[in-house]
């Protein structure tokens, strides 16, 4: 059985201590270093989100899979790589939240693990986030996509606030503003002038690195 196998069967079984430890057994043996393991395992997420798009796998599956693998990254591999003085490779800098008046975690924080194990940067700012702390967390990071969840009709427009906070400080050009969750749509997108709309997790990654040109 290959490292990536083992990876793997521990990721779909959401063996989370059995996956820490052969992070760490591969770390200090040198089987593999921690940005390799990242890789690896960004793969793996690839192929389990295509399972769940194919209908193979159900949503609790992916939430599990996904779930596990964040604290993977945040508990062994992060540390690791910042140790080892290893700079990771980062594809780039998501800010993201769901916006004021919503509570809803589950989608965004799905995104946010989905793009972090596909190499980018996540600053996940929680929910009821308002305009102002997303325009302001994308400076201080130097963020280059800012992605905004809504889950409920009675929120939806707190993401079009993000784009006005956006144009009255004349930074609208400087980022890339994704929206998704169930109530929104393409459409809707268009109109309140974001770059781009994703229905689930696996097409926000296709989305981002679509933005920032890197397919
Ligand atoms: C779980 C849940 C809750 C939990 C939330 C727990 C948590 N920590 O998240 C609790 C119980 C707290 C809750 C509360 C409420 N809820 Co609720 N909730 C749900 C439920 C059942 C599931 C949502 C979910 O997690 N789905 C799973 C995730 C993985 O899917 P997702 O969120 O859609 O995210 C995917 C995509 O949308 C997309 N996506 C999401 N965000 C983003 C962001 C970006 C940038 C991108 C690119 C993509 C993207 O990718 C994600 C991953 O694939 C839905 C019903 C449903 N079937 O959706 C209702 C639902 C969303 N809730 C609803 C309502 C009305 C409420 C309440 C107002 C109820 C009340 N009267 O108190 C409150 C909200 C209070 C508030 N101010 O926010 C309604 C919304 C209706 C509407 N259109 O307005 C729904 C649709 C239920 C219904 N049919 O009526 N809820």
């Amino acid at each position: 059985m290959t490292l990536e196998d083992k990876l793997k069967e521990l990721i779909s079984e959401w063996d989370e201590d059995g996956l820490k430890e052969l992070c760490s057994t591969s770390i200090e043996s040198k089987e593999a270093k921690p940005s390799e393991l990242l890789k690896i395992i960004g793969k793996i997420m690839q192929f389990i989100g295509k399972q769940f798009e194919d209908e193979e796998i159900f949503l609790p599956d992916l939430i599990g899979s996904a779930n596990i693998v964040k604290n993977v990254i945040d508990d062994i591999l992060d540390p690791a790589i910042r140790q080892s003085g290893e700079s990771k490779e980062t594809l780039g800098r998501i800010v993201i939240g769901t916006v004021e008046g919503d509570v809803h975690s589950i989608g965004k924080d799905l995104v946010g693990s989905f793009l972090f194990s596909n190499g980018f940067e996540i600053y996940n700012l929680g929910e009821e986030v308002s305009a102002a702390t997303f325009v302001d967390k994308a400076e201080e990071v130097g963020a280059q996509i800012i992605g905004l969840s809504s889950l409920i009709t009675m929120s939806m427009g707190f993401q079009r606030e993000v784009i006005k906070e956006l144009n009255s400080r004349g930074l609208r050009e400087k980022y890339k503003v994704i929206i998704g969750g169930s109530p929104t749509s393409s459409e809707y997108a268009d109109e309140i002038g974001a770059d781009g709309w994703a229905d689930d997790a696996i097409e926000a990654v296709m989305l981002v690195k679509k933005l920032l040109g890197l397919n």
